[in-house]
């Protein structure tokens, strides 16, 4: 327990957390009979009628090591997620659900972040970007002013829609491109490499963006996609890779990724939707080993039962064996590789 003491004090900076992955099913709940909005979950679109329903329907939805990943399962997750967007409605939901993240950060001495959004589930629910960027907005100023949490947005784009839709709302965000540090790219990823997203990357490099991706270790091109991401997207590679731990069972991709430099974040508990405790521990401590910076972050703990950046790292102290000094190591590099501006970054941690 006193070690558990240092993981909550020791002040953090979270890199890969997705907004809409925070909307637990209380928040949900309250915000479906605050807009009157309908209530569906990942079951034919079956409307659920109460919280303990909605809590009963996500719970089956966590990582859990001793079910076998099946894409059936990574589909329930997909679709119960953007069944989510369909509550977020007003600025006020916007605001309150980048508030639910921003305070639980404060608590747990998270000091900087950098938030994913996706903008193409809200436009596609009819959400006007004013509205969720004025919320997310009024969110950001209020959390640095009050809760000592500083942050920053990195829009996503989903790689199971086209490359046409991603360069649509590249253009349409840029109204709103002082709130916004970064380009990513997440959602299913069957199919969807790297690569084809070059154009919208490439633009986005020349315009000022920093640059990252998901390379989801349950994909079945994994170190085909690392590779891309590592080394070719955007004339030489991008600045981060998001996940990406399956470049520990190839030398190649490590040295890549060393020689380019890139910060990894990883998030231990996802990876149990498809990985054991036994295998999970040494890739993520060969990356370690490696020398290369990674960080612990948290992913989507609405879907994890509800484990945020602290469980997460205690949940690596005990995959990988860390103790304190690696616990500071991995704090370090994640203020290391963030991309805040130079002045802010040295004073974050
Ligand atoms: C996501 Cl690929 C992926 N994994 C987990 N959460 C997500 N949210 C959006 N894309
Ligand atoms: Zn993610």
């Amino acid at each position: 327990a006193a070690n558990d003491k240092y993981v909550l004090e020791i002040p953090k900076v979270e890199l890969h957390v997705h907004l809409e992955g925070i909307l637990t099913a209380k928040l949900r709940w309250k915000l479906t009979q605050r807009n009157g909005t309908k209530l569906r979950i990942a079951k034919n679109g079956r409307e659920l009628k109460s919280l303990e329903e909605l809590e009963a329907a996500m719970d089956l939805l966590r990582p859990d090591s001793s079910r076998v990943n099946n894409d059936e399962e990574r589909f329930q997750f997909f679709e119960a997620y953007y069944e989510g967007f369909e509550c977020l409605k007003t600025k006020e939901d916007f605001f309150d659900l980048a508030m639910y993240y921003l305070e639980r950060a404060a608590k747990m001495n998270v000091r900087y972040c950098e938030l994913f959004f996706d903008p193409q589930g809200h436009t596609n629910c009819g959400t006007p970007w004013t509205v969720m960027m004025d919320g997310f907005r009024e969110a950001q100023q209020k959390a640095e002013k009050e809760l000592n949490v500083k942050s920053a947005w990195i829009m996503c784009f989903l790689r199971d829609l086209s490359p046409e839709s991603a360069m649509e709302h590249y253009k349409a965000a840029l109204p709103y491109r002082d709130m916004i540090v970064g380009i990513g790219l997440d959602s299913n990823e069957e199919d969807r490499p790297p690569a084809l997203f070059d154009e919208v990357f490439s633009l986005a490099r020349r315009d000022g963006f920093k640059l990252t991706m998901h390379c989801d270790a349950d994909s079945k091109n994994t170190h085909e996609h690392i590779r891309q991401a590592a080394s070719v997207v955007a004339g030489h590679g991008l600045d981060r890779i998001d996940h990406g731990i399956n470049a520990a069972e190839n030398r190649d991709l490590i040295n890549l990724i060393l020689k380019r430099d890139l910060g990894m974040t990883i998030c231990p508990w996802s990876y149990l939707r498809h990985t054991t405790y036994s295998e999970l521990g040494p890739k993520i401590r060969a990356l370690y080993d490696a020398g290369i910076k990674i960080s612990i972050n948290s992913d989507d703990p609405a879907y994890m039962e509800d484990c945020w950046i602290l469980e997460n790292l205690l949940l690596s102290k005990h995959l990988c064996g860390f103790d304190n000094k690696d616990i500071a190591v991995l704090a370090r590099n994640a203020a290391n590789i963030c991309w805040a501006d130079p002045a802010v970054k040295e004073n974050i941690l």
